[in-house]
């Protein structure tokens, strides 16, 4: 049996609109990625999708973005793939999402209490519960999981939930509970969303963030995707396998170049950072439809106490510079030169108000 996690799609989300990105190709970064997600469960001949919560965005969703998300739903339904999904914060606020009308096959669960889907023909069930306006109280509501069912004995149980678990830094606090309360559960899968970084909480039993599908911006760098999981038929059903599939089209990237302490001057700067965008370019290629990802690079120089006053007044041309020499690299585009001293940028994960 193999099925396909996924979380935070936060479809028609812009990006961090200091990056200069126009907002219509952002719109459809996030679109692509769902559609990519909907290609890898074909391809991959998933059994199952599951979602956990944050498909919507509530500040720009409109019909249109409801008609997408039906789209491409569509497809896994006429590919008989069922889906299973959650409620998320971005969902629970969200006009429009109350209103879409899924075909047959998705599964909403509930948000007043916790529902189960179970699948028959694969021996699996599905438990979760949604958040709505109970978990926007400043704690986060209560524990949603501490309710769940234990697992029946005969079924692979998962278990679906949209929270920050004991806290996660620059995330507002859902469904505040504990690995330890997960794991009293007796399930085999806990399909985790909201925290935008993929992450693996725990492999016993697995615990997964898989993190959000499509980067928004310079606090969400590095590949994303969705977690294919492959579990085994047999008696005791061990999850074989849970890997990261990279499903963005737009790869955010940090490149830190670093200026030598004995260095003369800035003159080897400009070679520095060009070794970087080509690093950041050659980590973020893919294959197929992923081959020419477009990388969006920050570049953080950090600079020698001795050389910051140069660095200063030669900011502005070094961006220049730099966005020249992406230009000529190719499908990567410099958003900012920031000058940072050694002990590098202060905080690089402040509360996103947009999470
Ligand atoms: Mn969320």
């Amino acid at each position: 049996m193999r099925f396909l996690h996924a979380a935070d799609l936060h479809l028609d989300s812009g990006f961090d609109p200091t990056a200069g990105v126009p907002l219509d190709e952002a719109r459809a970064a996030s679109r692509l990625a769902l559609a990519h997600l909907v290609a890898a469960a074909l391809r991959e001949r998933v059994d199952l999708v599951v979602l956990g919560g944050d498909v919507f965005d509530r500040s720009r969703d409109d019909e249109e973005t409801a008609n997408f998300w039906i789209e491409q739903l569509d497809r896994l339904h006429d590919a008989r793939v069922p889906v299973v999904m959650v409620a998320g914060n971005h969902d629970a606020e969200s006009e429009i999402f109350g209103q879409v009308v899924h075909p047959d096959g998705v599964t909403l669960l509930s948000s007043l209490e916790p529902t189960s889907r179970v699948l028959d023909h694969l021996d699996v069930a599905v438990v979760g519960q949604g958040l709505d306006e109970a978990g926007f109280a400043p704690d986060g509501g209560p524990d949603l999981a501490a309710g769940f069912p234990e697992a029946d004995p005969g079924l692979f149980t998962i278990g679906l939930l949209h929270t920050s678990l004991g806290g996660r830094k620059g995330y507002r606090s859902f469904a505040p509970t504990s690995a330890e309360v997960l794991r009293a559960r007796g399930y085999g899968y806990w399909a985790l969303g909201h925290v935008h970084q993929r992450g693996v909480v725990s492999t016993d039993p697995w615990i997964v963030y898989p993190g959000n599908v499509q980067g928004r911006g310079m606090l969400e760098t590095g590949p994303k995707g969705a977690t294919l999981v492959t579990v085994d038929d047999g008696q005791g059903r061990e999850i074989r396998d849970a890997r990261a599939l990279e499903l963005d089209t737009v790869r955010w990237s940090i490149c830190d170049v670093e200026i030598a302490d004995d260095a003369a001057n800035l003159d080897d700067a400009l070679a520095r950072i060009e070794a970087e965008l080509s690093r950041s370019m050659v980590e973020a290629r893919g294959e197929g439809p992923f081959a020419d990802r477009l990388v969006l690079a920050r570049v953080n120089l950090v600079c020698p106490p001795r050389l910051r006053e140069e660095c200063a007044r030669r900011e502005s041309e070094l961006a220049l510079e730099a966005r020249a020499i992406a230009d000529r690299l190719g499908r990567i585009r410099v958003e900012r030169v920031a000058i940072v001293g050694p002990s590098g940028p202060a905080d690089r994960e402040p509360l996103d108000p947009a999470r």
